[in-house]
């Protein structure tokens, strides 16, 4: 499957690079495909673990939603912020524990679950992992509960199997997008797309955001906006979508970013070189994917400010912006760009 520089990181010298304070993001481990002969593409057989903080499950939640698979594939919420130090399991990892009091609402969060997918009820996604003899943490995880077995743990890769077999998975919209469309051309451009949207702008915010060091945050911090920059001089003939009148992959693959971008990004990562909002045609672009069926519901801003600030900011979470328009309400409105 997709092994390309707009599925991951280059690891060389990941060790060294982590030392001198660059963000360098591992490699999932978990790379079967559904289609394979262990996992046959059948409604009702695949359950989703995901966090709706975390910008490659909500990947996941888009494809799900447009593609009309949120009957045929079960899904898990984790809890926004991960365990902290004073957890016997250790700190960093994401639980399934509904009860949970969101510091944010003072209260639990109902999009939250416990683990309904592995029959086990288990606590922490390690543990899912751990099943496996796999010392891997992350989410999304996509399983098979018929197997009970991780199929895989790749973002990239389970958006274009959701894709190819959604109509054996038990697809509900019959006009649904065709996420990554047959013609050479168009896999051409979605590809180019992807290569760089992954690196300055998907894997680029955290980039800036995470790293510890000047030079390698202001490196991250201008190829960021160099890039919207760029997505704003396509858009500007008008396109609906990036490759032109159909919602594809790359479309998909950039809407958890700059959904994040005004709200949590321009902050929490120190990406405050503009606004969405400063960019129109990226803005009515943003305004347009946010307005398709299913998207709004795929993703939680509430669950993204938890848990890009609950933990590391004392807890406390900034509530800003308020102008224009307080967010997600300002994604209904594309006429506050011009
Ligand atoms: N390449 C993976 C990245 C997944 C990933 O890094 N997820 C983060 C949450 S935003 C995570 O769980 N990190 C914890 C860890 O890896 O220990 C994908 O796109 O699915």
């Amino acid at each position: 499957m997709t092994k390309d520089s707009s599925t991951q990181e280059d690891q060389s010298d990941a060790k060294a690079r982590r030392a001198r304070g660059e963000f360098v993001r591992g490699v999932s481990g978990f790379r079967h495909s559904i289609g394979d002969q262990d996992f046959p593409a059948e409604p009702g057989r695949y359950h989703l673990f995901v966090a709706l903080n975390c910008p490659w499950c909500h990947r996941i939640t888009l494809a799900r939603a447009v593609l009309g698979l949120e009957t045929s594939i079960t899904l898990d919420v984790a809890f926004p912020n991960r365990t902290d130090e004073t957890d016997p399991a250790g700190p960093n990892l994401w639980e399934f524990t509904p009860g949970r009091i969101a510091s944010l609402a003072g209260a639990p969060l109902p999009e939250c679950s416990f683990d309904s997918g592995t029959g086990a009820r288990l606590r922490l996604a390690k543990e899912i992992y751990q099943r496996e003899g796999s010392d891997e943490q992350s989410v999304p995880i996509l399983y098979d509960k018929i197997a009970g077995r991780i199929v895989n743990n790749e973002s990239a890769e389970i958006i274009r199997m959701l894709d190819t077999h959604a109509q054996a998975l038990g697809s509900t919209n019959p006009d649904r997008p065709q996420l990554r469309p047959e013609d050479p051309t168009l896999r051409a451009k979605i590809d180019a797309l992807n290569d760089r949207i992954y690196a300055a702008i998907n894997n680029g915010a955290y980039k800036a955001g995470f790293s510890s060091d000047q030079a390698i945050y202001a490196a991250a911090f201008t190829a960021y906006f160099d890039t919207l920059n760029w997505l704003q001089g396509i858009l500007a003939d008008g396109r609906p979508f990036l490759t032109g009148e159909s919602f594809t992959e790359a479309d998909l693959r950039l809407f958890p970013t700059l959904y994040r971008h005004d709200p949590v990004y321009y902050v929490r990562m120190k990406l405050n070189g503009a606004r969405i909002l400063d960019y129109p045609a990226l803005w009515r672009w943003l305004c347009r994917v946010y307005a398709m069926e299913g998207v709004a519901d795929a993703g939680s801003l509430l669950h993204c400010r938890q848990g890009y600030f609950g933990r590391s900011w004392n807890g406390v979470v900034p509530l800003g912006p308020l102008l224009p328009m307080t967010y997600p309400e300002a994604y209904q409105h594309p006429e506050l760009a011009n």
